[in-house]
């Protein structure tokens, strides 16, 4: 099967977001009179919950609180997310927030060897939107032909229904895709969704279960970046990912599916 899709996550994959959403989270938590502040490792536990608002619900959730005052914060949950939205996409606006290593360059492989991308994420759309426009230009967006976000599904990571959605839209089965992810929910999001999946952890993610990624690398390397100890560690061609090697990874040898095919035929 050839690859002709490449469905990128958003934060922590494309961009390591996760200090501007904390950032943004607690100058909402501000305006809102909370008296919450998550610290780094508040957050880094708070991020096993995908979804902003379902993160604050979570973090209220734990709290020793009346029936009535657990109600009444439930209730501020989406005023709260939308102030924090507005925090995190202006400082992404303003371009305080680069791709990671790597990221830029394998969209432009992959869009001048006639890939489509996609997006699949769980965050909030307009925050897609900020940041592939502070990164990419006005026309950022259009590079992509499906960009699957936030509350469009209902289940969000590590359900697979978000990839499920991309996968729709592109009109491609799974094994003609790659997922790039960086946490062990979108990992789980994207195998269930039946995706060959590159993982690039962060500092938030670092040290999770990531045995069924099919390559695990610090981010995706670039030539003025490259990867200490590649190639030869983990990659075969060169000390960044190219989306040659990309491709060759992502597609199990010709020989191997013949011989299952023979097999499957042969009674
Ligand atoms: C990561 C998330 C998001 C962000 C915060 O999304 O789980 O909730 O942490 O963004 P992904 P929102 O890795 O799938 O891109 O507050 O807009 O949810
Ligand atoms: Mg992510």
């Amino acid at each position: 099967m050839s690859i002709e899709a490449l469905i990128f996550d958003v934060d922590g994959t494309m961009a390591d977001t996760e200090e501007a959403h904390r950032t943004a989270f607690n100058l909402a938590f501000e305006r809102f009179r909370l008296g919450w502040k998550w610290s780094r490792d508040d957050y880094r536990l708070l991020l096993r919950t995908t979804g902003g608002k379902e993160r604050i619900a979570a973090y209220i959730g734990q709290l020793e609180l009346t029936r009535a005052e657990r109600r009444r914060l439930y209730e501020l949950v989406p005023g709260i997310h939308a102030e924090k939205t507005r925090f995190y996409s202006a400082v992404v606006a303003d371009g305080a927030v680069p791709f990671r290593d790597g990221i830029a360059r394998m969209l432009d492989e992959a869009i001048s060897a006639g890939y489509r991308l996609a997006i699949a994420s769980t965050t909030t759309a307009v925050n897609v939107d900020a940041l592939l426009q502070s990164n990419l230009g006005t026309h950022g967006l259009e590079m992509f032909s499906v960009i699957a976000c936030g509350d469009q599904v209902r289940a969000k990571k590590p359900a697979p229904d978000i990839y499920r959605l991309a996968l729709r839209h592109l009109e491609l089965p799974a094994d003609r895709c790659i997922a790039f992810e960086d946490s062990a929910n979108g990992l789980r999001a994207a195998v269930a969704a039946g995706l060959w999946t590159v993982v690039t952890p962060t500092f938030w993610t670092e040290g999770s279960d990531f045995a069924s990624a099919g390559l695990l690398l610090p981010n995706l390397g670039d030539p003025g970046s490259p990867l200490r100890g590649e190639p030869g560690n983990r990659l075969r061609s060169s000390a960044w990912l190219t989306l040659d090697e990309l491709t060759q990874r992502a597609t199990p040898p010709l020989a191997h599916c013949a011989v299952r095919a023979l097999y499957q035929v042969s009674p």
